[in-house]
């Protein structure tokens, strides 16, 4: 099987809106993420309109025994074409003053965005470099870049995303596999209803008085920049709504 991409967090927002873009243009896929009824949905949709192999991996990215069986557990026709990790899965839980932090948010993202990211990468990327190929997307944020009031640990794990980032970037090049750091700002997924504890009315206030991204704008970006040539890499990309300027400024309509 040739030209496979393996996208965690497949479930919503950037991840789903992947999975449809790279299957729209002949990718097999690898999708995973915790709600199983999502992911073999999302497998039946894409499979009947696409005509493309899917195999979906049912795992929580903070428990690495589960991320190792789950990758081990992939189909060996699927590993021999996988080019593309999409490290996607994350989260922020809360937004407010440090010292008002719940060490249970804090964990959460910690455990998801960090750690989760680590685990996933290590159980990859012997198989992206015995495939003499490879390409891995972090998704990052303008929480990476900056800091904003109430943004503390979110932005601290962001920002150990770009480093991590960086830091592949010069072990991997070794191995001609290319890192990308993809920092959005604010973008109209399931995002804010996950930080905000299912409480639609604050989640939807994020978004008024202004036109935010959406998941297929990041989706659109991330398979232009891996479908460049060979000897091109894209290292990190800032993508914002133009009503953005920075992680504090943001133009919305009175
Ligand atoms: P969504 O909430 O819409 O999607 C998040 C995805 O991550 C879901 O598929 C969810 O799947 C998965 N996920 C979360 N926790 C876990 C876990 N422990 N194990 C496995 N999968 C998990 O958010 P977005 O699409 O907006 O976010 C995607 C990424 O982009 C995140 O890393 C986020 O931090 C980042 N980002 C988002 C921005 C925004 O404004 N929306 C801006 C900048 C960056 P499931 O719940 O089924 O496990
Ligand atoms: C999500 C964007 O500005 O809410 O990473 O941190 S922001």
């Amino acid at each position: 099987m040739e030209n496979v991409v393996l996208i965690t967090g497949a479930t919503a927002g950037f991840g789903e809106a992947c999975a449809h873009i790279f299957a729209k243009n002949g990718w097999n896929l690898i999708l995973t993420g915790r709600r199983n009824e999502r992911l073999v949905a999302l497998k039946k949709q894409l499979i009947e309109k696409h005509g493309i192999e899917v195999c979906t991996l049912n795992f929580d990215v903070r428990v690495e025994k589960d991320v190792i069986d789950a990758i081990d557990s992939i189909p060996s026709d699927f590993n021999h074409g996988l080019k593309i990790l999409i490290n996607n899965a994350g989260l922020a839980v809360g937004r407010g003053p440090i010292q008002d932090g719940l060490s249970d948010d804090w964990n959460r993202m910690i455990d998801t965005n960090i750690k989760g990211l680590l685990y996933v990468s290590k159980a990859v990327i012997p198989l992206l470099i015995a495939n003499k190929n490879g390409h891995i997307f972090n998704l990052g944020s303008i929480a990476g870049k900056e800091v904003y009031p109430g943004g503390n640990v979110y932005c601290a794990s962001k920002h150990a995303v770009d480093a991590l980032s960086k830091a592949m970037r010069m072990d991997l090049v070794e191995h001609g596999i290319k890192v990308t750091n993809i920092a959005p700002g604010a973008a109209e997924t399931e995002f804010s209803l996950v930080r905000f504890k299912g409480n639609e009315a604050t989640a939807q206030s994020v978004y008024e008085g202004f036109d935010p991204l959406m998941a297929k704008d990041i989706a659109e970006t991330i398979y232009f920049v891996a479908t460049r040539p060979t000897h091109v890499t894209i290292n990190d990309l800032v993508i914002m709504p133009t009503a953005q300027a920075s992680a504090t400024i943001l133009h919305k309509k009175a």
